[in-house]
């Protein structure tokens, strides 16, 4: 017989996953891993036996439980399922499956919904971060429809605002781990930045791209792959995350002047496939390398270095990507991001139980 376990497929932002209970998996980690690559069914390019989308933004999954802290309501585990290799990480964030975990965590109780909109703090295990989430609830039930339309996703839905703090340095222990606002590796000038995602800026003029390339056009080109992974497996080590050729991160951002209104135009490998958008917490690391003087994203964009509340519009292949920030200088003169926000929405797709092989976890 084969093992039934009860979950949620949502969409959360720009990306789509199944959603658990902590309580509903095994608890032995590796055991947990082998569970969710069957329910993925991965590894296969196709993820042909189980609910895999063939594509590293369609094959994740957020593991919740109520939270074990008091200034949380819930605690949200993200993992990361290869699509083809038999891998599973919980070396990132998601900020856009994020998008869902607090109308899941309402759905399943663990958290009462107010009238309107309910607040649910959540506790990002893998950086032991915390955000806001404001989910539209009404007479007690999760509202997804609405009015909110974020690029990348047809349509529109009910709003889910997100607001960060306290993320700098989640990942890498400091905003700009290295120390500087732009090192040289590889003779290439890069910005190392974690502000939520660890995420390595680099001008796309110097390799040759004009970085408006659809992610078709730079996945294609096998030469600049291997270039800017050589230069990330050289920024993981400088930025505190040691050997990261398994790690999903850090991410490697090509950037340009904007050209379409925004402040800067972006094109992520995340890191292997080309985003189609852009991750949240990566959007959000981009942002505040912005208001950096001399970095490579403010080389090319065009943020004011001023402290205060800004709005950066972040382009990417599908549209734009909004970010609140609000910064400070330090009496040392360096920039500290004091708060970010942004707009997410989220749907609830489907519920039921996903089946997995008993030779892979039979609990009787
Ligand atoms: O950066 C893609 C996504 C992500 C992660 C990625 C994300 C984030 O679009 O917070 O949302 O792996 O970079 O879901």
């Amino acid at each position: 017989m084969q093992t039934e376990i009860p979950c949620m497929l949502m969409r959360g932002g720009t990306s789509k996953g199944l959603y658990f209970l902590a309580s509903d998996l095994p608890t032995d980690s590796c055991k947990v891993q082998e569970v969710l690559l069957a329910a993925m069914g991965s590894p296969d390019t196709r993820q042909i036996d189980g609910v895999g989308g063939a594509h590293p933004l369609t094959s994740k999954v957020a593991i919740v439980s109520k939270s074990t802290v008091e200034d949380a309501d819930v605690d949200y585990l993200f993992m990361q399922v290869s699509v083809d290799k038999p891998e599973v990480s919980a070396s990132q964030n998601c900020g856009n499956l994020l998008a869902g975990v607090g109308a899941f965590a309402i759905e399943m109780g663990l958290v009462e919904a107010g009238d309107g909109a309910t607040n649910v703090r959540i506790r990002m295990i893998n950086t032991g971060s915390i955000t806001v989430s404001r989910v539209i609830t009404i007479a007690g039930k999760v509202e997804y429809e609405g009015d909110a339309r974020i690029d990348g996703v047809p349509g529109t839905a009910a709003p889910v605002n997100l607001y960060f703090q306290d993320i700098a340095g989640s990942s890498c222990g400091a905003l700009l781990p290295t120390g500087n606002a732009v090192d040289l590796i590889d003779g290439h000038s890069a910005t190392c930045i974690d502000n939520g995602m660890p995420v390595v800026i680099l001008d796309a003029k110097e390799f040759g791209k004009s970085g408006y390339e659809t992610p078709d056009e730079l996945e294609s080109d096998k030469e600049l792959k291997s270039v800017i992974e050589s230069i990330r497996l050289k920024a993981g080590r400088m930025m505190n995350l040691g050997d990261v050729e398994k790690k999903t991160v850090p991410k490697m951002c090509l950037v340009a002047p904007a050209r379409n209104g925004g402040h800067i135009c972006t094109r992520n490998f995340i890191p292997h496939r080309v985003h189609e958008a852009i991750g949240v917490l990566g959007a959000v690391s981009i942002a505040s390398a912005c208001i950096i003087a001399d970095s490579v994203a403010n080389n090319v964009s065009t943020a004011e270095l001023a402290a205060g509340t800004q709005t950066i519009d972040v382009e990417h292949p599908t549209g734009f990507f909004t970010v609140e920030i609000t910064s400070d200088i330090s009496p040392d003169g360096s920039v500290k991001i004091v708060r970010t926000a942004l707009l997410r929405t989220a749907r609830k797709i489907m519920q039921g139980s996903v089946f997995i092989p008993s030779v892979v976890w039979n609990p009787k």
